[in-house]
């Protein structure tokens, strides 16, 4: 399970750290508070300051960091059942880890659907829209109305795949959870879908998702006598993931990773027109 954590190195900053986090930046917009930038209503009354963002936010302009290949060295290894993210950045995919190994909870910029009528729009469209700083209007004859990438808003359902991919959780033996401040449900509640005696790893820079989360979770145990199961390194996800591949003998295989990426993954060639995401 990862959040924003993991993009921080490659220069997306995260939501909530403070000072650097886009939610102590967000004054240029003028929001009522700062969640409102991802509130549907919010977004219907006044889309411009959605569009600014994410214009910024935009993949095509960012490389995938250590984490996303120490994912996708997982993977290689077969040891990786899922990677379920709260990310838009895409940059897993980016990492070569395959679509189906991908569960992007709150969407991606790939698609994008008019709020009003649900028309699909193109990728290619969208970015020019966004990226000559129009609001982008549904084209459909008579209709007008708002088109929005499919990022999940505050409020809307989650991709129909999360639900679907969610039993993996119940067959896993070890769940690792980077770089999120677990404070978005239902996502946050998944730590608590695999089995009782399941180790369970975070790696974040503080520690989080302890206690009673909601009314279904119960959260991590790192501290009472009781705690049998539960690891808190606190660290930044980059060296938290190259210490535990140096534990387990794989920090040659990681590196490769890292440096084949670094001369042969320009961040350019995730947008390759006809190349296909999700
Ligand atoms: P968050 O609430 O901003 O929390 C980030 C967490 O990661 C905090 O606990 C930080 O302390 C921690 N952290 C930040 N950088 C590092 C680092 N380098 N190493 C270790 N820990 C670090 O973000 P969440 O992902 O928990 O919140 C969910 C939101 C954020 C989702 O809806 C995302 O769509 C959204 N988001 C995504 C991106 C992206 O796609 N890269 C960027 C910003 C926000």
């Amino acid at each position: 399970m990862t959040g924003a954590g993991i993009s921080t190195a490659a220069g997306i900053p995260d939501f909530r750290s403070p000072g650097t986090g886009l939610y102590s930046q967000l004054e240029k917009y003028n929001l009522p508070h700062p969640q409102a930038i991802f509130e549907l209503d919010y977004y219907k009354s006044n889309p411009q300051p959605f569009c600014t963002l994410a214009k910024e936010l935009w993949p095509g302009n960012y490389s995938p960091t250590l984490s996303h290949h120490f994912l996708k060295l997982l993977h290689n290894k077969g040891l990786l059942m899922r990677s379920f993210t709260q990310n838009i950045d895409g940059l897993e995919l980016v990492a070569g880890l395959p679509e189906e190994k991908l569960i992007a909870a709150h969407g991606s910029f790939h698609k994008s659907h008019c709020i009003e009528c649900k028309q699909l729009h193109a990728l290619e469209w969208m970015k020019e829209k966004i990226f000559a700083g129009e609001v982008p209007r549904c084209t459909k004859a008579d209709c007008g109305a708002l088109v929005k990438p499919d990022i999940v808003f505050f409020g809307e359902a989650l991709p129909e795949r999360f639900f679907e991919a969610m039993s993996d959780f119940h067959n896993a033996d070890l769940l690792i959870v980077m770089g999120t401040s677990l404070k978005v449900q239902p996502f946050c509640l998944l730590t608590d879908k695999v089995g009782k005696t399941v180790p369970r790893l975070l790696i974040n820079r503080e520690k989080v998702g302890e206690g009673v989360m909601g009314m279904f979770g119960y959260g991590f145990d790192f501290v009472s006598e009781n705690r049998y199961r539960d690891v808190a390194h606190l660290d930044d996800c980059d060296s938290g993931c190259v210490k535990l591949c140096e534990l387990l003998g794989w920090k040659d295989e990681l590196m490769e990773l890292v440096n084949d990426d670094d001369e042969s993954n320009p961040p350019a060639a995730f947008w390759t027109p006809g190349g296909s995401l999700y």
